[in-house]
């Protein structure tokens, strides 16, 4: 169908779905700022379809907002703002920060219509934007395919209110809700895979869009992983993370052998200024370790202790410290367990095996008597299926209030 013979709200909603397309193409390339798209059209002066003049997304590392990303698109191409209509997929910026306000850079362009998926969570902006544009004249229409736009944003909407990382908790378990049969009936060094190669896939997808993936010496020592993300997926003109995930391990004595694969591959960031492997451990651990592992480019930090664990709070501080602004944790009972127990969970991302693993097996979470139980604290939960296995999302805090 002709966009002309669409009414104005199915016209509305599709050129935000363009924008939200572009937007989601920017993947581990907005962090630490939120992922943005932006698309720009002109009616001609006849009338009929409206037609895209400019567009395009915020990429960190270019510093242009996509609302200037996009007006500079139209410009180049020849096009006059002047009565165009601007859809964004996030409220249009209000203050000074890296660049200057968007919200203004639309009022000079000549908009004469703004429609925004979403406000701004920042608290710097959240309305403000949209108040300037009003002010300025402008029709702001606000809302569409809104729940779209804050899913994309989920972390940014969450470290932006709390400066703390949004955290997810994947787990891959059997059918009964064990994560891995007892310790004693496996191959050291060598992860015991439950779920099939798409499930897995997607577990690349949970990495890709995460600033920083988490787990403890437990699974290190059993499985020797590498923690890398390896989906494969690139951004705009090809562009690869623009930060590496940076793979935390909490190890309070630091007894990390250092040929893991961990420390094996690890970056300490020399050239590129992104450090990939911190070690978290305890201020009684080794100083020699500590000294062997940073040579091998490792980062070594020492953690608060709380009940003779380090404290998880403490660990996520520190992170929010690096801008961290999304963990995934990847984990086994115990840590899985105390991340519970003292309510840091976010989101989780339970993927069910068709496999039994039995009673002796390792349960999912310390503390937890199964994950179903632990399903009933989510909430809007999404089901999917990945080959025989089933994946149940769902949230237990919701990262936009
Ligand atoms: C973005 N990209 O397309 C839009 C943003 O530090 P700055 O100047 O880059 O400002 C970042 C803030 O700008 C961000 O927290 C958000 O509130 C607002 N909008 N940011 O990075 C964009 N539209
Ligand atoms: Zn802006």
């Amino acid at each position: 169908m002709e966009q002309s013979q669409l009414t104005r709200a199915e016209q509305d909603q599709a050129f935000m779905k363009r924008a939200l397309k572009l937007a989601a193409e920017t993947t581990a390339l907005a962090s630490p700022n939120p992922q943005v798209g932006c698309v720009l059209t002109q009616t001609p002066p006849s009338g009929g379809t409206p037609k895209v003049i400019g567009e395009g997304a915020h990429l960190y590392a270019n510093r242009d907002h996509a609302e200037i990303v996009a007006l500079k698109q139209a410009a180049q191409r020849g096009f006059s703002t002047i009565g165009a209509t601007a859809y964004v997929t996030l409220e249009p910026c209000s203050h000074h920060g890296r660049t200057g306000p968007c919200a203004d850079a639309l009022i000079a362009a000549g908009i004469r219509r703004c429609v925004a998926a979403t406000q701004d969570p920042n608290p710097q902006v959240s309305g403000q934007g949209l108040a300037k544009l009003r002010v300025a004249g402008i029709e702001v229409t606000v809302g569409v395919l809104q729940q779209r736009a804050r899913d994309l944003n989920d972390a940014f909407a969450h470290f932006i209110q709390h400066r703390t990382p949004f955290v997810t908790l994947k787990a891959a378990l059997s059918v009964d809700g064990k994560l891995a049969p007892p310790s004693a009936s496996r191959f050291p060094n060598q992860p015991h895979w439950l779920t099939g190669p798409a499930a897995r896939y997607e577990v690349q997808l949970l990495r890709h869009d995460a600033d920083a993936v988490l787990t403890g010496i437990g699974t290190v020592l059993a499985d020797d992983p590498q923690l890398t993300d390896r989906s494969g997926l690139l951004g705009p003109n090809n562009l690869p993370r623009r930060r590496p995930l940076l793979r935390v391990i909490l190890d309070s004595q630091l007894r990390i052998p250092l040929s893991s694969q961990l420390v094996r591959s690890a970056d300490n960031g020399e050239d590129s200024g992104h450090t990939d492997l911190l070690i978290l451990c305890s201020k009684t651990a080794p100083s020699a370790k500590i000294a062997d592992l940073t040579d091998l480019g490792a980062q070594v930090e020492t953690i608060p202790e709380h009940g003779g664990h380090l404290s998880l709070p403490s660990v996520l501080a520190t992170l929010a410290e690096r801008n961290i602004l999304s963990l995934l944790l990847e984990c086994g009972s115990h840590l899985n367990g105390a991340f519970i127990q003292q309510n840091l969970i976010d989101k989780a991302v339970l993927i069910y095996a068709e496999t039994e693993l039995g009673d002796q097996a390792i349960p999912f979470a310390q503390g937890i008597a199964s994950p179903y139980l632990f399903e009933e604290s989510l909430h809007r939960v999404t089901r999917a299926n990945y080959g025989p296995d089933a994946c149940v999302t769902g949230y237990l805090h919701d990262p936009w209030r």
